[in-house]
């Protein structure tokens, strides 16, 4: 499944790349889940085209989108190893290597996109970053992932006593089955790639994704009833094996620093226009969204949660100090 968008700097990325393939002196290997077309695939491209302008065709970023060299998780560790170069993912699948990126993932902790821009360009974005130099990883950008909510093909949700019993895929990762826990449904966790053909068979009832994932996926085409409860605002980022940072001179690795930030501005711009144009062809290919949701309730369920996850001085302070970034 491809997602149009009008973006030239992606064209321009994808012919100067053609055209330089063999001048490369360097050339980084980067994985995406997504499809191309996706934001963060065209954000990915929009920085190898930066940086393969600015050295002169030198250093070559190849994107291999559609989980071509791995599911998330494989790619992180292939990245930290530095089996590939980079690898733009989601903060809740870095819950067994960079543990603060846990409470990063804690529900309803971000209360709006806008919120978590706050957070991540500020100083604690720069504290996150310092926390993944430890397990090997260079964080380049912050990539946007909007707000994650349910979906099922079962029936409309619109409260958390609907929820009760069904199976939802989560993310690999402990917090997001204790916060099905704390909502009285089934967490099954599984890769990204398993999810549709898992829903298709009735494994399981349905997942949790924002609009853009929920389209390109094809999620939609089995899980017709989407339930607007944004229970999760996950940052994304861009990251680079510290091996393969290391290898660069200082200059180079100013250029990669510099088309990675820059990317993060367009895409974000691009990240907002995919979600409205996700909602609208979903809604028009029958999908039900039902937008008419009291969150309190499930913000309210999630004391558990936060019981278990922010237990030490440390962790109190970031969540205190993320709740009161404006
Ligand atoms: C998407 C996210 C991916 C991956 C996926 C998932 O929204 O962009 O990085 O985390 O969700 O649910 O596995």
């Amino acid at each position: 499944m491809t997602i149009k968008t009008t973006l030239t700097t992606a064209l321009l990325a994808s012919t100067l790349l053609a055209g330089a393939a063999s001048a490369c002196e360097i050339t980084l290997r980067s994985s995406d889940t997504h499809p191309d077309g996706y934001p963060t695939v065209e954000g990915v491209k929009a920085m190898a085209a930066e940086v393969l302008e600015r050295t002169d065709g030198r250093i070559c970023i190849e994107v291999f989108p559609s989980s071509q060299l791995g599911e998330e998780k494989d790619t992180i560790e292939q990245t930290q190893f530095g089996v590939i170069d980079m690898v733009r993912a989601s903060f809740g699948s870095f819950n067994d290597i960079v543990p603060v990126t846990q409470l990063m993932s804690l529900p309803y902790l971000f209360t709006s996109v806008d919120h978590s821009h706050a957070v991540l360009d500020g100083p604690i974005g720069e504290e996150i970053a310092a926390d993944f130099e430890v397990a090997d990883l260079v964080a380049l950008a912050w990539y946007d992932g909007g707000a994650r909510s349910f979906y099922n093909s079962e029936r409309p949700i619109t409260s958390i006593e609907d929820l009760a019993g069904m199976k939802f895929r989560v993310m690999q990762n402990d917090v997001f089955v204790d916060m099905m826990d704390a909502l009285g449904a089934n967490a099954t966790p599984m890769p990204y790639g398993e999810v549709y053909s898992s829903i298709q068979t009735g494994v399981i009832d349905g997942a949790e994704n924002n609009f853009p994932s929920y389209d390109s996926s094809g999620h939609a085409e089995v899980a017709k009833y989407f339930t607007l409860d944004e229970h999760l605002i996950v940052p994304e980022l861009v990251a680079m094996s510290r091996s393969s940072w290391d290898n660069l001179s200082s200059e180079d690795q100013t250029v990669l620093r510099e088309a990675a930030q820059n990317s993060s501005v367009l895409q974000r711009e691009l990240w907002a226009a995919q979600e409205a144009a996700s909602l609208e062809k979903v809604t028009a290919a029958g999908s039900e969204v039902i937008t008419d949701i009291d969150k309190t309730p499930f913000i309210e369920a999630m004391a558990p949660v936060y019981q278990k996850y922010v237990t030490t001085p440390e962790a109190q302070d970031l969540v205190a100090r993320i709740r009161a970034t404006e």
